[in-house]
């Protein structure tokens, strides 16, 4: 983007904002208005409610602040503030009916789109108004992601429709990445659609470890799952078997076991659980008592930007575990383009340069660090984005999931959950300390 001419960045910016309305057409014409205004789960919004809020922030940040002009419904912007209802209350508000809401969206975008065409965008340059509308093109695509993850939770026969990912493509490949020890450039300072939580680009000193090279897969969570893992307190922290214990919780969101073998459904389908895919679904806690059991542990948010970003040629930390350039549809599964994680060893071409796979894209990958700012923080725009989310009760996820965009993700992204969710599509990988024998 930073050599892109203000013509051009103003058709990458049209083309993102573009590509997550569609998304969101798609994803909210699937159903009937019925359904469009049903709560599926307590932990979800009304469909309804979350493209009216798409709107209601684009006209806050887009025609408003960066416009400058009148707003179109001042009288709505209560209902569609986060802060303000939790997703359990959102139903029983006064919203926007399917109808209006498809309107309002559709003015608003007419407006912004006018906004676009005198904004100053020279030449790509990291300006409060070229971020305005790359941090608006995420903020839909990752309600965009809410909603797939609101789909998955409807009862009902199947809406959504995508072809199958890809399949295993790589060879034999170790199980483990040993990432050597020392410090990389962590964050960044010059992407400019980097979210304020990213930012600056900072060292940070990391001892050699070893990282899986995949995701955990079904087969190997299954076998945790087959051998009492979830019944054994020894694996799980206190907190962690607390959650386990009050809503007795013996497999991941959406399996069931059936005689000698795991189901699941997945948008409406009923189908066996397969062997090679991440594992999603799981929580925090659940991942946790997983590598415990596993005699490993869950990486901290540095180390796997590390084994995601660092090049040991070059010592440079890259944008994507494959290099600078943007992500296509052989480097990750990624943009709901499937509507599951492929198989382990499916995308050679995404692999980082210490060897490691899939770190983009498949399944959201908790990490064991609670949230927090970098050395040096500003909240930009304002508080609520980040920063009033910073302490120990938000576990960080990185990577990104088959359900996010290429635009709401890069290998500095952090995305950050309570560590008892598992409605979203989060996974995970395992680390472990090296041995003394190994270390040299
Ligand atoms: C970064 C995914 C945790 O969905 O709550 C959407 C993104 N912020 N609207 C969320 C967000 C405001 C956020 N996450
Ligand atoms: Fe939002």
């Amino acid at each position: 983007l930073r050599a892109l001419s203000a013509q051009d960045l103003r058709a990458h910016t049209a083309h993102a904002l573009e590509r997550a309305r569609k998304r969101s057409g798609t994803l909210t014409d699937a159903v009937d208005d019925a359904d469009l205004v049903t709560q599926h789960s307590k932990l979800m919004s009304p469909l309804v409610w979350d493209l009216a809020h798409i709107g209601s922030q684009e006209e806050l940040w887009l025609v408003r602040d960066v416009g400058g002009r009148q707003p179109l419904r001042p009288d709505i912007d209560d209902l569609y503030d986060a802060f303000q209802h939790a997703r359990a209350d959102r139903p029983a508000l006064p919203l926007l009916g399917p109808g209006e809401a498809r309107a309002y969206v559709r003015e608003v975008r007419a407006k912004a789109f006018d906004v676009l065409s005198q904004a100053p965008l020279e030449g790509g340059a990291l300006t409060d108004t070229a971020f305005a509308f790359g941090m608006i093109a995420q903020h839909e695509q990752q309600h965009d992601e809410t909603m797939l993850a609101t789909h998955q939770l409807r009862k009902g026969d199947p809406v959504l429709h995508a072809p199958s990912p890809p399949p295993r493509r790589v060879g034999a490949v170790p199980a483990e990445i040993v990432v050597p020890g020392g410090s990389f450039l962590m964050g960044t300072s010059v992407e400019p659609w980097a979210l304020d939580n990213e930012r600056p680009a900072h060292p940070v000193f990391v001892d050699a470890f070893a990282i899986d090279t995949f995701p955990v897969t079904n087969g190997q969570f299954a076998a945790f799952a087959d051998a009492g893992g979830y019944q054994q307190p020894r694996w799980w922290s206190e907190q962690g078997w607390a959650y386990r214990t009050e809503h007795d919780i013996t497999a991941p969101r959406f399996w069931r076991r059936e005689q000698d073998a795991w189901w699941r459904t997945r948008f409406g389908r009923y189908e066996r659980v397969p062997e090679a895919e991440p594992v999603v679904h799981v929580s925090f806690h659940e991942a946790r008592a997983y590598a415990a059991w596993a005699r490993k542990r869950l990486p901290t948010e540095a180390e796997w930007e590390k084994a995601a970003r660092y090049d040991p040629h070059t010592g440079r930390s890259l944008r994507y575990p494959w290099g600078d350039g943007e992500p296509t549809a052989e480097h990750a599964n990624l943009g709901q383009r499937h509507l599951r994680p492929a198989e382990v060893g499916a995308y050679p071409r995404g692999v980082s340069p210490l060897g490691v796979h899939q770190l983009i894209g498949d399944v959201w990958e908790w990490t064991s660090s609670d949230f927090a700012g970098y050395p040096g923080f500003t909240a930009f725009p304002y508080r609520e984005y980040s920063e009033v989310f910073f302490g120990p009760g938000h576990k960080v996820l990185r990577g990104g999931s088959f359900g996010t965009d290429a635009v709401a993700i890069r290998g500095t992204f952090r995305n950050w959950d309570y560590p008892v969710r598992r409605q979203i599509f989060a996974g995970f990988r395992c680390a472990r300390d090296l041995t003394p024998a190994e270390r040299g």
